[in-house]
Order: structure tokens, then C-alpha cells, then sequence
């Protein structure tokens, strides 16, 4: 978009002297620009409403939330709105959070435990928050036989003529689908507790301090709503024990760090009350489980002709479907294939 049409939006949100607009492209969602007045800076953007097709109830969900995160803050409209509507879509606007960087990869293992205590205390900061106080922002998100129903009518469509070229990543799908589906089943059984999650806590949704290193925030609360925290650290652990980030396309790179997942594990164990047993003995499964399901999507999209995830060159999706099997097999490798 054009900064001057920027302009005409963020004045929606009471900004009229912008010195400097540059966009944010690391999502794979929304669009998102970084504002700067001589004051301060925001954060813009762009909720894809073909996503999201409720944006008000995906901001009150939200408003919800940082009710408890005071360091990241909802801008109003001037009307006093959560989100501005117009003919170039809904926006909204956060502050900025200065001195602030998002990773696509874990550098250390004290990284990795700062991400594990991030998530321990997103969860536990939510943890008296009323689930059903919170709409589902896209239903069926997390459930594997949906995830499995959209793949199958990609499959039996082929809409992109693509199919021929991709059997052995579809076959990896087919094979894996029983385990695959084990928490979600349970999940729907009832046989995990239904909490407030983030639903996509992965490494990237996490604002680290540029200075010290330390975790400020997750962000990108688009998804919160209830679920089963195995969610949020299959996420966790599919991006930050990975060592490579999500579409790197040499998959020689990419390892499972059993380093980075002890790590990352002790963080958020430590001095964390809210867990059952069932949960703390899922956590390698749930790692693994989200994995599968990312493989799934990304593969389901790649099908569709790609027209969910945004993507930068045309094999991008089946890019980051080979990533995340071969993470899988990697993932399989050290647990010699337990459950
Ligand atoms: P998407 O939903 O498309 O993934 P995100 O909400 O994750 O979009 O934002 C994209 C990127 O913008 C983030 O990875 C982060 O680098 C940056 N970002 C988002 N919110 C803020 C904020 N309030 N302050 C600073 N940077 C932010
Ligand atoms: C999307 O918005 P972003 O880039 O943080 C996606 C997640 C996937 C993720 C894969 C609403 O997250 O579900 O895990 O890409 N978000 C939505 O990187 O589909
Ligand atoms: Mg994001």
C-alpha cells in the first residue's frame, strides 16, 4: 500500500505527523507497517479478514487479554473504537515495543529455556481468565480430522495440478494420520483440560529485548481462545528445537536440538503450578503432533494452489511442508519413536 493511503488510516487512529512508514513482512497473515511520529511509533495492521472473518470478535477476544499484558496496548479509534473499518480493510494499532526483534531460530540454550518461561507465563497469566469467555477466532482450528477433511478435498481436487509432484509427502500424511489425531481427540474427549491458549505460540510471536536478551511478550494474539496448552508448546517446541527456521529448503539443516527442548522444557516447567500429569507427559507428542499438523496445512495449501499462507516464490509452501516431515523424522530419530 501506498504511504499516503497509511496515512489516511492511521489518522483514524488519531495520528496526524508521520515521519517514517515501513512494512513488516515476517507474518504469514496480516499485513503489518510500522508508523513512527516524532513522538513515538505504533504498530498498523491489517487484520485478513478472509482469516478472520469476524474481526470484532477477534479484537474483543484480544482486548480481553491485554487487560493482563500491560506492555503491549491496544490503540483506539478515535471513535473510540478496538479497530478501525473501511474500504481498505480493518485495521487496528498496538504501540510499538521499542528495542524489540522477533527470531525465526533459537541461538542458544538459555534462548531457549527465555522462550519456555515466555509461554509458562503467557499460560499462567491467563490461566483465571474464563475460556468461554473467549470465541473462537476460526473454528476448528486445531482439530486434526478437519485439518485431515480439508487436506483430503485438496487431494481429490487438485485444484493446481500439482498432486503428481508431491505423492511421497502426501503418503507421509495418509501414514501418519492415527497419531497424528491423538490430541485432538483427546482434547475433544475432554481428557485434557480446556484452557485459555494462544493456538500459535511459535517462535516468531515472541518479542525478545534486542539489549538483554530476555523475553518481553508474546504477540499476535489473533488466535487465543480455548484450547489445550499442548498446543502452544507443540509450537514452542516445533520452532524453537528445530535448527533451522520453518522454510529453510536445505533440509540437511534441519536437526531436532534435544539441547534446545531440555531447555526450553525447564523454563516452562519450572515453578509451574497449573500442570497435570497428563499434560507434562505429552509434551514430546505435542511437539511432534504440531508439527504433523503444520506439514498438513502447509502441504493442503501448497494443493489449493496457495491461497491461505502468503508466500514468497511459487514452491514456497511444499518448501515448508518437506521442512516440517523432515523435522518430523528428525523428532522421531531421538525419541526412537515413542509415544
Ligand atoms: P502475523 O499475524 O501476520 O504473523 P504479527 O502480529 O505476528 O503478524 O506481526 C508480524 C511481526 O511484526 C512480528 O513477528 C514482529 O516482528 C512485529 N511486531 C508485531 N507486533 C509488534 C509490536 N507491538 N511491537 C514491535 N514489533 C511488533
Ligand atoms: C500463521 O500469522 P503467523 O504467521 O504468526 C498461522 C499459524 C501457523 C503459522 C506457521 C491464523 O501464523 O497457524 O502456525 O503461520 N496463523 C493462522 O508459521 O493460520
Ligand atoms: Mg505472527
Amino acid at each position: 500500500m501506498e504511504d499516503s493511503d497509511i496515512k489516511l488510516i492511521a489518522l483514524n487512529f488519531g495520528l496526524d505527523d508521520i515521519k517514517r512508514i515501513s512494512e513488516i513482512s515476517s507474518g504469514h497473515i496480516n499485513a503489518t507497517y510500522r508508523v513512527d511520529t516524532p513522538a513515538e511509533s505504533f504498530l498498523l495492521q491489517r487484520i485478513n479478514t478472509s482469516v478472520f472473518t469476524d474481526p470484532y470478535a477477534v479484537m474483543e477476544n484480544i482486548a480481553k487479554v491485554l487487560d493482563r499484558i500491560p506492555v503491549l496496548r491496544l490503540i483506539r479509534t478515535v471513535e473510540g473504537g478496538l479497530c478501525y473499518s473501511g474500504s481498505s480493510g480493518v485495521w487496528r494499532m498496538y504501540n510499538f515495543i521499542e528495542n524489540s526483534i522477533s527470531y525465526e531460530r533459537i541461538a542458544s540454550a538459555d534462548m531457549a529455556e527465555r522462550m519456555g518461561r515466555a509461554l509458562r507465563d503467557f499460560h499462567s497469566v491467563l490461566s483465571d481468565l474464563d475460556a468461554s469467555g473467549l470465541c473462537e477466532t476460526i473454528s476448528r482450528f486445531h482439530d486434526m480430522d478437519y485439518r485431515f477433511s480439508e487436506f483430503d478435498d485438496a487431494v481429490r481436487n487438485d485444484r493446481a495440478g500439482r498432486l503428481s509432484s508431491v505423492s511421497d509427502e502426501v503418503n507421509f500424511m495418509m501414514d501418519g494420520r492415527k497419531r497424528a489425531s491423538m490430541l485432538s481427540h483427546m482434547y475433544a474427549d475432554k481428557a485434557l483440560p480446556r484452557r485459555v491458549t494462544h493456538n500459535d505460540a511459535k517462535l516468531s510471536n515472541v518479542l525478545f529485548d534486542r539489549r538483554t536478551g530476555e523475553y518481553i511478550t508474546f504477540i499476535d494474539l489473533d488466535t487465543v481462545m480455548p484450547g489445550t496448552l499442548l498446543f502452544d508448546t507443540g509450537d514452542m517446541i516445533r520452532t524453537g528445537c528445530s535448527t533451522a527456521a520453518e522454510d529453510e529448503a536445505d533440509l540437511d539443516e534441519v536437526h531436532f536440538s534435544a539441547t534446545y527442548f531440555e531447555a526450553m522444557l525447564h523454563g516452562y516447567i519450572d515453578g509451574n503450578a497449573m500442570l497435570t500429569s497428563a499434560e507434562k507427559d505429552l509434551f514430546p507428542e505435542s511437539g511432534r503432533t504440531i508439527t504433523f499438523i503444520m506439514a498438513l496445512r502447509f502441504l493442503t495449501d501448497y494443493l489449493n494452489g496457495d491461497v491461505y499462507y502468503r508466500t514468497g516464490y511459487s514452491d514456497h509452501n511444499l518448501v515448508r511442508a518437506r521442512n516440517q516431515i523432515r523435522l518430523i523424522m528428525e523428532m522421531d530419530e531421538y525419541s526412537g519413536g515413542r509415544v
